[in-house]
């Protein structure tokens, strides 16, 4: 697969002033030839400029000029997939970058699959697994937090820390093996003691990695709010508040939202998909109904809830109910209009209080910070960023630790030497997944699968 010439656009479908055509592969330059007509004096056919230079011209299919062009020639291994690479800037709209790739196509390249200049990239040795993740990561960051988070994976911080300890625990598996090789000869106790330690070190390293792994989800993911509360509580007035813009209808009439909105917002570097809700209640119609039953699914696969208070208004039965229903979940109780006269009385719950007016728009900053305290534990610090771990990363490092762990079981309980040699096999395979030392197809086809094409 890797001998075939492959191509794809690489900006965005849709409307803009340029788009790039991507081509890469041993016969990168000589594809690109047959599309490529060079203009004016100084320019060059791909194949014969020098690397790293842009040439004018045209692409060419039967004949018909079809766009005026710049083309890149990058010659391997400097390039992102570490092969000849070509890359036409052509301009940009549907059509034209289209009609560009098929000349390109007719040529001789393949279109290329999703992901598949990153996968070039780690099968060339390029990068590594955990760095092509980050690729996608970046492309997905709907925060500038996730971005630095998935840039500092890109340059392989984590990387580099999983193969430190990756090889620490080699150099203990091939000191075991060593003895397993002459039985005749005892491992020292002080000998057995350093391997113990060097094993404790590095179950350690990854039980602090394994702690990240939430604020990592959370930063990739983005956490979903629900807000809900009975109606003309506010709710969608304080989703228009937290985006920043009017969003959801917001009206004095009871029942106003039926349907759910959903819509990301970046608080306090965390991508949070907030979900408008219709107001609580019994339904009176048909429509109000369906509402209501949108809001328990929405509620049902929060992560986190809202629950909107009208502070101008005492409590009724039904504020309750739902008071003591949301209890099992991660809550906010927000009350809401605190600009008015206060008749809310609010028995004491197990929840973070916020007081905020979506009039005066009082409070709100202070239920930002709320917000991110409870779905982020401790501080975000530039330490944490660089190795903020993944759930693929997360399953492999919990196999790899259980594994470090009977392997100083066995050690201790003065098993054969086998036995600990095997689970220390195993956890130094689990660890080497992170960064794709070990992989399988299944594995790889997965992970670049969720690429955008062109990537
Ligand atoms: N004084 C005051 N009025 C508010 C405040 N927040 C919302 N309101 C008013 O309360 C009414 C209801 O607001 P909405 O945001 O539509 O309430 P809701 O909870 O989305 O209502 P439903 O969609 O019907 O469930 C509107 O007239 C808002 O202008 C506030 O902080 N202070
Ligand atoms: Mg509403």
């Amino acid at each position: 697969m890797l001998e075939d010439t492959i191509a794809a656009i690489a900006t965005p479908l849709g409307e803009g002033g340029l788009a790039v055509i991507r081509v890469s592969g041993a016969n990168a330059f000589i594809v690109t030839d047959k599309a490529f007509v060079p203009r004016g004096k100084s320019s060059l056919k791909t194949s014969e400029a020098p690397t790293h230079t842009l040439q004018y011209g045209h692409i060419v299919a039967d004949e018909r000029v079809i766009d005026e062009v710049l083309v890149a020639r990058v010659c391997a291994p400097r390039t992102f997939t570490r092969e000849h690479t070509a890359e036409i800037t052509c301009h940009g709209g549907v059509l034209a970058a289209k009609m560009v790739l098929d000349a390109v196509l007719a040529s001789g390249a393949r279109m290329a699959e999703p992901g598949e200049f990153t996968k070039r990239a780690f099968l060339n040795g390029r990068i590594d697994l955990a760095q092509a993740e980050a690729v996608a990561d970046l492309i997905a960051a709907r925060t500038e937090l996730a971005a630095a988070a998935a840039n500092e994976q890109l340059a392989g911080k984590l990387s580099q820390r999983i193969n430190e300890v990756r090889d620490q625990m080699m150099i203990t598996l091939a000191h075991i093996e060593a003895h397993i090789d002459f039985p005749d000869e005892d491992i020292a106790p002080d000998t057995q003691a350093a391997l113990v330690q060097r094993l404790r070190h590095a179950s350690a390293f990854m039980e602090e990695l394994l702690r990240t792994a939430n604020e990592g989800q959370v930063l990739r993911r983005g956490i979903r709010a629900a807000i809900v509360g009975r109606p003309n509580a506010g709710k969608s007035s304080l989703l228009n508040q937290l985006l920043g813009h009017d969003r959801a209808i917001v009206s004095h009439i009871p029942g106003t939202t039926r349907d759910t909105i959903e819509e990301t917002a970046n608080i306090r570097g965390i991508p949070v998909v907030f979900i408008d809700t219709a107001g609580l209640r019994e339904g009176t119609n048909e429509i109000e109904i369906e509402g209501i039953k949108r809001s328990r699914t929405s509620l049902e696969r929060a992560e986190l809830i809202l629950h909107v208070l009208d502070n101008s208004e005492p409590l009724t039965d039904s504020d309750t109910t739902y008071l003591g229903e949301f209890s099992n979940k991660k809550r906010i109780l927000v009350r809401n209009k605190v600009d008015l006269p206060a008749r809310l009385d609010l028995p004491a719950l197990d929840a973070p209080v916020v007081e905020v007016s979506c009039a005066t728009r009082a409070g709100l900053e202070s239920l930002k910070d709320t917000i991110k305290s409870l779905v982020w534990s401790g501080e975000i610090s530039s330490d944490m960023l660089q190795v903020m771990i993944n759930s693929r990363h997360q399953d492999a490092l919990r196999r790899a630790r259980e594994a470090t762990e009977n392997t100083i079981e066995a050690f201790q309980s003065g098993q054969t030497l086998e036995i600990p040699a095997m689970e220390l096999r195993i956890a130094t395979n689990a660890i080497g997944e992170v960064v794709g030392k070990t992989t399988t197809e299944d594995l790889l086809d997965a992970i670049f699968s969720q690429f955008c094409i062109g990537k």
